[in-house]
């Protein structure tokens, strides 16, 4: 039997500074107040979501959105805070000189400014202390002939190698990949199998993201992270819930249940520990909900995800696989779907010393009503977008 509550216990799930900030779509991005103003709120608008849940001690970074000028004094920041700074994201995607691609841009000098951003990222992690380097591109083609497809691969594989080589002995490029949006013709890391293509090719040190929010309608993200796994090149999760395309909905709100059949690939790999080395991270924006709410429920999703798969009778499953019988199989699943697993997941946060109630404490605890009042003036933060 699994020791349910201790892998509970030791769950680790990183929170995105951007989602503490305010978003949009492209038609209106609507302002909250009490948003953050600078990477301090955000990392202190984090600590509380970590404080609050016990399961989220790290946030992620974006460059340049999170700019400071000295970032180990800002991981010291998030240290004295209680959290840990996690992935450092590249962003190559909002410069005017990006307009035809960034790493596969035709045009040299482009390529040179884009890969000069990804080592100063890398720059970033050793003053960090981050472990990851994550890559999006949103690099590709809106027209037929417009580029060549097989030089942007070239081109993509270069800079990786280059960007490859500065890592650190500790350190690990995630390479996320998406469908389409912004380039609607091709895009040159579109699916899991061209980030994992390119990452065999570069070494142990590279993986694949699955964003899954990043693929066709109806794509079943479970058998992508059970070949990941066996290939030993699932690096990361970048959570979040989509219906129509990239949404970045709250992870486990569209589809509560694909969240835990992607959670049961991972307990039944026996990839949940931090051994394991994959980082579940959200990437999410809360447009019209307030948002560190949303990202406690977020965690919370995931826990809930997380503690139904590691429910799941593991000898009934394998014995009833062993003997074909598919609906007995298909009901050790079920039923620890149907679990509810909210009063256990109450108790853990007891035994952690937590309110067992993450979002009712965080209604009580008046943080939503304090930043309201101090974070007057200045300029909130936001996707540059
Ligand atoms: C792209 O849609 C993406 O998923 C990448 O992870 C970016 O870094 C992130 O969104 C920014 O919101
Ligand atoms: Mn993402």
């Amino acid at each position: 039997m699994r020791d349910v509550r201790a892998a509970l216990r030791q769950q680790r799930i990183e929170t995105p500074s951007w989602a503490y900030a305010n978003s949009g779509t492209r038609f209106k991005v609507f302002t909250q107040p009490g948003v953050p103003r600078n990477p301090e709120e955000k990392i202190a608008d984090a600590a509380v979501v970590h404080r609050l849940t016990g399961v989220a001690p790290t946030v992620a970074l974006h460059i340049p959105w999170d700019e400071v000028d000295d970032y180990a004094a800002l991981a010291k920041y998030a240290a004295d805070q209680g959290v840990g700074i996690g992935a450092i994201n590249a962003n190559v995607f909002q410069d005017d000189d990006y307009k035809l691609g960034s790493v596969t841009n035709p045009d040299a000098g482009v390529r040179r400014k884009a890969t000069d951003h990804l080592l100063e990222c890398v720059d970033i992690m050793d003053a960090t202390g981050s472990r990851d380097l994550k890559l999006w591109f949103s690099d590709g083609t809106n027209y037929p002939g417009q580029d060549s497809i097989r030089a942007r691969q070239d081109r993509l594989a270069e800079a990786l190698s280059e960007v490859y080589a500065r890592l650190g002995d500790h350190q690990r490029m995630l390479l996320e990949y998406k469908l389409f949006e912004p380039a609607f013709y091709t895009t040159d890391v579109p699916d899991w199998g061209t980030s994992y293509a390119h990452c065999i090719e570069l070494g142990p040190k590279a993986t694949v993201c699955i964003d899954t929010g990043h693929h066709a309608p109806g794509t079943n993200i479970e058998f992508i992270v059970a070949f990941l796994l066996r290939a030993g090149k699932l690096g990361a999760f970048d959570f979040n819930s989509r219906f129509y395309a990239d949404d970045d909905l709250m992870v486990g709100a569209a589809d509560p249940f694909q969240l835990f059949r992607i959670m049961h690939e991972i307990v039944s790999a026996d990839a949940l520990g931090e051994e394991a080395g994959i980082a579940f991270m959200l990437d999410q924006c809360h447009n019209i909900e307030p948002k560190i709410p949303a990202i406690i429920r977020s965690v919370l999703n995931v826990q809930e995800a997380t503690a139904k798969a590691l429910l799941v009778d593991a000898d009934a499953l394998a014995a009833a696989q062993q003997a074909g019988d598919v609906l007995g199989a298909n009901a050790v699943l079920m039923d620890a779907y149907n679990t509810d697993v909210r009063p256990l997941l109450r108790e853990l946060r007891e035994e952690m010393g937590l309110d067992p109630d993450p979002t009712a404490a965080y209604a009580r605890s008046g943080y939503a009503e304090k930043i309201v009042a101090e974070r007057v003036g200045g300029e909130q933060a936001g996707w540059g977008a």
